[in-house]
C-alpha cells in the first residue's frame, strides 16, 4: 500500500489564459499532477465548475477558493488514504461534494485529484498510464478526430457550426493518421490564403476563417482532402460537431442559417448535408432537452452514420440511459470534467460498452499540456479521440503522447475499429 501523503493545489492557466487548477498528489518524494480542462459551450447537466465570482481581480474568473478548499479541507479528507484505491479515493470526493452536479466542491476541485491519483499510483506500480483501466492486453489505438476549422463558441468568424471535424478512416496507424491530416490541413490552409482569408486558428487549433456558411466550409474541406490525394467518405470522413444548444431558442434552430427554422425543417437540411458530403459523424445536431428531434434523426440515420451525444448526456450515465431508452442517438463523448471522478466515467463508458454505443474520448476547448486523455482512450479502448487540431501544444500534446503509446506497443500496435 502507498499512501497519499501530500496534496498541492495552485492555480495555473489553461489554453485560453482562464484560470484553472492544478492538482499535485504526492506519496512521499514521488508526485503526479494534473490540470483541470474547461468548456466553452456547456451543457447544463455538466458538474459544477466552481470560480470565485466576485473576485473582480481576474474577472470573477479565478479558482483560488477551489484551490484553497484543495489544500485544507479536501486534503485532509484524502491524506493518509490508499493510493491505489481509485474508487475509494473517488467516493471520498463525491460524498464529500454530496450533490448530485458538484455544486460544493466543484469537479474544477475533484477531477484534477482523481487523475493525479491515477498517474501517481501507475508511476509506483510502474506501469505506462494506458495499462491503469479496463484494457489489460491487446491495446488498440483511437482514430482521431481533427476539428481543422473552428466556428461556434470557439471562434467569432461568425460560422454557426462549432467543429467541422476529418477522420482518417484508411489509416494504418497514428503516425499514418497524423500524416493524412497534417496534409490535408497544409493544402487547406493554401485554398484558405488563395482565396484570401485569414489563416489564423480558433480555441481548438483550427483554422478560423471569417466566412460564415457552413456549406463553404464544408467546400474548403472536401477541396482539402481531394488535393491531399485522398477520397471524402472512404480514406477521409468529415464529422460535425453542431452544439446546437447554443443555437436553440422557442423549440427552433438557426443551425444552417441565422433564421430559427423547425426541427423537421433542420433535419431535412442535416440530410441534405450528410449526402452531399458524406459526412459520418454527427455530434449534438439538437438542444440537450429536445429528446423528441434526436429520436426522429436516429429512426432515419441510426445506419448511416454515428450520432454523438454530448452536451445530451454530458457523461452522466443517468442521462445515458435514458438516451438509450428512448432511442437517441449511438454514440457519446466522454469528458472527464462533465462528471468529476475517473470512477463515474469508467461507469459510463462500461455501460457504453454494454448498449453497443460508440465512445468518443474528448477534450475541453479550454485545455492544457496535460495528456492524460490519451491513455484514457487506449486504456479505455475507445475507437476515437476528439482533440482538436495539430497546432496548439495543448492539442497536439494529446497526438504526440498517442505516437509514444504506438511506439511502445511495437509490432502489437493496432488502430481500433470504427463502427
Ligand atoms: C465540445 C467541446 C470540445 P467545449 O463541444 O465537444 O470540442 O467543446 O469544451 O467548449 O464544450
Ligand atoms: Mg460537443
Amino acid at each position: 500500500m502507498s499512501k497519499i501523503t501530500k496534496v498541492i493545489a495552485r492555480q495555473v492557466f489553461d489554453s485560453r489564459g482562464t484560470p484553472t487548477v492544478e492538482v499535485e498528489i504526492f506519496s512521499n518524494k514521488i508526485s503526479a499532477s494534473s490540470i483541470c480542462p474547461s468548456g466553452a459551450s456547456t451543457g447544463s447537466y455538466e458538474a459544477h465548475e466552481k470560480r470565485d465570482k466576485f473576485n473582480k481581480k481576474y474577472l470573477g474568473k479565478s479558482v483560488l477558493n477551489t484551490v484553497k478548499l484543495i489544500n485544507t479541507k479536501i486534503s485532509k479528507k484524502i491524506k493518509n488514504q490508499n493510493l491505489h484505491n481509485q474508487e475509494k479515493i473517488d467516493d471520498l470526493l463525491i460524498n464529500l461534494d454530496g450533490t448530485q452536479q458538484k455544486k460544493n466542491l466543484g469537479a474544477n476541485a475533484i477531477l484534477p485529484i482523481s487523475i493525479a491519483v491515477k498517474k501517481l499510483s501507475c508511476k509506483i506500480k510502474k506501469i505506462p498510464l494506458y495499462k491503469g483501466f479496463l484494457v489489460k492486453k491487446n491495446f488498440k489505438i483511437p482514430y482521431p478526430l481533427m476539428n481543422i476549422i473552428n466556428g461556434g463558441a470557439h471562434s467569432n468568424n461568425g460560422l454557426r457550426i462549432q467543429e467541422f471535424m476529418i477522420r482518417p478512416d484508411k489509416a494504418k496507424s497514428m503516425s499514418d493518421a497524423l500524416r493524412m491530416c497534417f496534409l490535408v490541413i497544409n493544402n487547406l490552409k493554401k485554398i484558405i490564403i488563395k482565396k484570401g482569408y485569414s489563416t489564423s486558428v480558433g480555441d481548438e487549433g483550427g483554422f478560423a476563417p471569417m466566412i460564415n456558411s457552413n456549406e463553404e466550409a464544408l467546400k474548403l474541406i472536401v477541396q482539402s482532402i481531394k488535393r491531399s490525394g485522398f477520397k471524402n467518405g472512404r480514406d477521409i470522413s468529415i464529422c460535425l460537431d453542431v452544439a446546437a444548444n447554443e443555437l436553440f431558442r422557442n423549440k427552433k434552430y438557426s443551425i444552417h442559417s441565422k433564421k430559427y427554422i423547425s426541427a423537421s425543417k433542420t433535419i431535412k437540411k442535416y440530410n441534405i448535408l450528410i449526402n452531399k458530403f458524406k459526412i459520418k459523424s454527427l455530434e449534438d445536431p439538437f438542444n440537450e432537452n429536445d429528446w423528441l428531434s434526436w429520436n426522429q434523426f436516429m429512426k432515419s440515420n441510426y445506419k448511416k452514420i454515428q450520432i454523438v451525444g454530448d452536451d445530451l448526456y454530458v457523461t452522466n450515465i443517468r442521462r445515458l440511459k435514458m438516451g438509450f431508452l428512448s432511442n437517441s442517438s449511438n454514440s457519446i463523448l466522454i469528458k472527464l470534467n462533465q462528471i468529476g471522478t475517473i470512477t463515474e466515467t469508467l461507469k459510463v463508458i462500461k455501460y457504453a460498452q454494454l448498449i453497443g454505443f460508440n465512445y468518443i474520448i474528448s477534450h475541453r476547448s479550454g485545455d492544457s499540456e496535460d495528456t492524460f486523455i490519451s491513455d484514457f482512450a487506449v486504456g479505455t479502448n475507445s475507437n476515437q479521440i476528439k482533440t482538436g487540431s495539430l497546432t496548439r501544444s495543448e492539442r497536439v500534446a494529446k497526438y504526440n503522447q498517442l505516437l509514444r503509446i504506438e511506439e511502445s506497443l511495437g509490432k502489437y500496435s493496432k488502430m481500433n475499429n470504427i463502427k
